[in-house]
């Protein structure tokens, strides 16, 4: 079942691929692993409505699609999943609202649309936070992070689970991007850069000169084939599976922050599940996030050497360049870590150091 459904699915993603992009076909993606574990008991049914961002060839819809495939299976086709991709639903801060009133059961948004709801959560927004994948993966696996998701407790946000939006890096219509200066602009206005709707990336990109506007992520490639604003930043994969190459034409691996994404269930939803569907819905949810994330890996790299050969000029910055971002973002944190919380900040650098060793 799960290699004939994967099958369809290769197919359909590297026919959305083909489709919105002439010539790249999917990376050679890992299959997901074979569902195993018994039937559980018939506790009723439910069909589950998921609303998420990207598309469908995006690591985000793929696990989603993996996380249905394991409930179906495991309740005997009692609990199916049916994704919307593409934000048709909404954007991450009206799916939630969607799910706490009941409208609608799933979506899986970026952490830093969900601050306003556990401002703890704004660590993860801190530039230059987390230096690599491991240390990304230390930190969201860690206590700290997992009562983060704990703090959505009677939000009417049941937060599952962490998993990978991944590496942000800036993309621009206006020029080159390799210093602050470029981004600030010396004899031309500052780059105008969408945000999402989330006040320490705002503070980051002012903090760089640029003219930052918070934006809902479905009106993002209008916004830029328009030139409503000249850029926005993204994971590379984000960028290729959302075609913003075609409103695009430079990038910037500034790598500033390590984004997750938290998958989450209406808690009126979840209240309405047995006990050992809920267990069910938790095992299944850590099962998929581990596959998202292998794909997000799998797509990183294959994805910017997609854009370079796409024809969008990249610039990968040397340490000196790095720094010279860093230095110009250290204000966010001066500003942000007494809001957050030194002490979880101070846990999570120790978190970070520890995963180094
Ligand atoms: C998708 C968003 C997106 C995020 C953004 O729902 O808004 O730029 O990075 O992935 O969560």
């Amino acid at each position: 079942m799960t290699a004939i459904w994967r099958s369809t699915l290769t197919l359909v993603g590297a026919t959305t691929l083909t489709f919105g992009m002439a010539h790249a076909q999917s990376p050679d993606l890992s299959d997901p692993p074979a569902i195993d574990g018994e039937v559980v008991a018939d506790h009723g049914s439910h069909t589950l409505r998921m609303g998420i961002g990207l598309s469908e060839s995006s690591p985000q819809f793929l696990s989603s699609q993996y996380f249905g495939e394991i409930l179906e299976q495991r309740t005997d086709g009692r609990i199916t999943v049916n994704v919307f991709p593409n934000s048709q639903l909404g954007d991450d801060v009206q799916m939630m609202e969607m799910l706490q009133t009941g409208t609608l059961d799933m979506t899986y948004p970026s952490s830093s649309a969900t601050t306003g709801y556990v401002e703890e959560l704004s660590a993860f927004d801190l530039p230059f936070l987390l230096p690599n994948r491991e240390a990304a993966m230390a930190v969201m696996q860690s206590d700290v992070a997992q009562e983060m998701l704990d703090d959505f407790e009677g939000t009417g946000l049941k937060a599952l689970t962490f998993s990978e939006n991944g590496y942000r890096q800036l993309s621009n219509s206006a020029r080159p991007v390799e210093t602050p200066e470029d981004v600030a602009g010396l004899d031309v206005r500052g780059l105008s850069v969408r945000t999402m709707q989330n006040p320490v990336h705002l503070a980051i990109w002012e903090a760089l000169g640029a003219n930052p506007t918070p934006m809902a992520f479905g009106e993002l490639f209008s916004a830029l084939e328009q030139g409503v604003v000249d850029g926005q930043e993204n994971p590379w994969s984000t960028i290729l599976t959302s075609n913003f190459n075609e409103v695009q034409d430079y990038g910037t691996e500034t790598r500033h922050v390590y984004t997750p994404f938290i998958m989450m269930l209406s808690e009126r939803t979840w209240d309405r599940m047995a006990p050992e569907y809920q267990e069910l819905v938790m095992e299944a949810a850590r099962q998929s996030a581990e596959y998202e994330i292998q794909l997000s890996a799998e797509y990183d790299d294959w994805s910017r050497k997609q854009l370079e050969e796409r024809g969008m000029q990249i610039t990968r910055l040397n340490d000196e360049q790095l720094a010279a971002f860093q230095e110009a973002t250290q204000p966010v944190y001066d500003e942000w870590a007494p809001r957050i919380g030194e002490d979880i900040i101070a846990e999570i650098q120790q978190i970070v150091e520890d995963s180094s060793n």
